[in-house]
């Protein structure tokens, strides 16, 4: 058995809102993971220490045993396809929407609606369930562009407040699906590191709790 949990975060929302939770778990960092370079961290727990990764890395870290357990969003996990991983928390944070969004003055259209996303393979099976052709843009950010350049009709993204789809004259088609993050783990750390993973996953399920949003 290994000497430490490894649990992986990304910087931005996931840690903003998982820190507060670790810590009505009792744990805390010495360090702002968001003020350091640094991609180690240890905890006042001896055996557990984060990692930082990009947030679409964390499901391809704990499926690979790079870390045992991680925090991702629903978005995350949906795009990254099945993987051998537990999701046994929904810890009710970063909570948003996936949803399609186009124009405000949308005009209607022949043939194939083209959709601009970074989540390809939920665009794909959204439209092939619908038994739609589509025809999907494949985009790395500022997905609310592409409707305005006339690139795309639509975009499917995230969101939360609403806010940047109306300062961009686009507005919520469809929805896709409610978002929120939720712990993965290893399945082989959950075997073998049983007796750690289990105590720390019953205080982070009390911490949800505690919070009763
Ligand atoms: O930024 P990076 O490319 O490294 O990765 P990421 O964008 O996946 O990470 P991050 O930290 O931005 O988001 C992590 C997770 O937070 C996502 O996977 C979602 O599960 C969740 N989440 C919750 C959100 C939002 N709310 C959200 N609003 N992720 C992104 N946004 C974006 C949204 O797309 C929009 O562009 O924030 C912008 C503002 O949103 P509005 O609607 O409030 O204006
Ligand atoms: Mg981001």
């Amino acid at each position: 058995m290994s000497a430490m949990l490894t649990l992986a975060l990304s910087k931005g929302r996931i840690l903003d809102d998982t820190l507060p939770l670790l810590a009505q778990a009792g744990i805390r960092l010495f360090d702002d993971p968001a003020r350091s370079r640094k991609l180690i961290f240890p905890t006042s727990d001896p055996a557990l220490r984060i990692v930082i990764v990009r947030a679409t890395d964390v499901p391809t870290y704990v499926e690979n045993g790079g870390a045992d357990l991680g925090v991702a969003g629903k978005d995350v996990l949906m795009e990254h396809g099945p993987c051998g991983v537990y999701e046994p928390l929904d810890l009710r944070i970063a909570r948003c929407k996936l949803m399609v969004a186009g124009r405000i003055d949308e005009q209607a259209r022949q043939g194939r609606l083209r959709i601009a996303t970074k989540f390809v393979r939920i665009t794909r099976d959204w439209y092939a369930e619908r038994g739609e052709q589509v025809e999907i843009i494949k985009l790395y950010g500022s997905m609310e562009l592409a409707p305005l350049l006339g690139m795309a009709d639509r975009i499917v993204d995230v969101v939360d407040t609403g806010k940047t789809l109306k300062e961009n004259g686009l507005e919520p088609k469809e929805l896709i699906a409610v978002i929120s993050s939720r712990l993965i783990i290893n399945k082989a750390a959950l075997r073998w590191q049983h007796a750690r993973i289990q105590p720390l996953l019953e205080r982070l399920t009390a911490a949800v709790a505690a919070r009763g949003e």
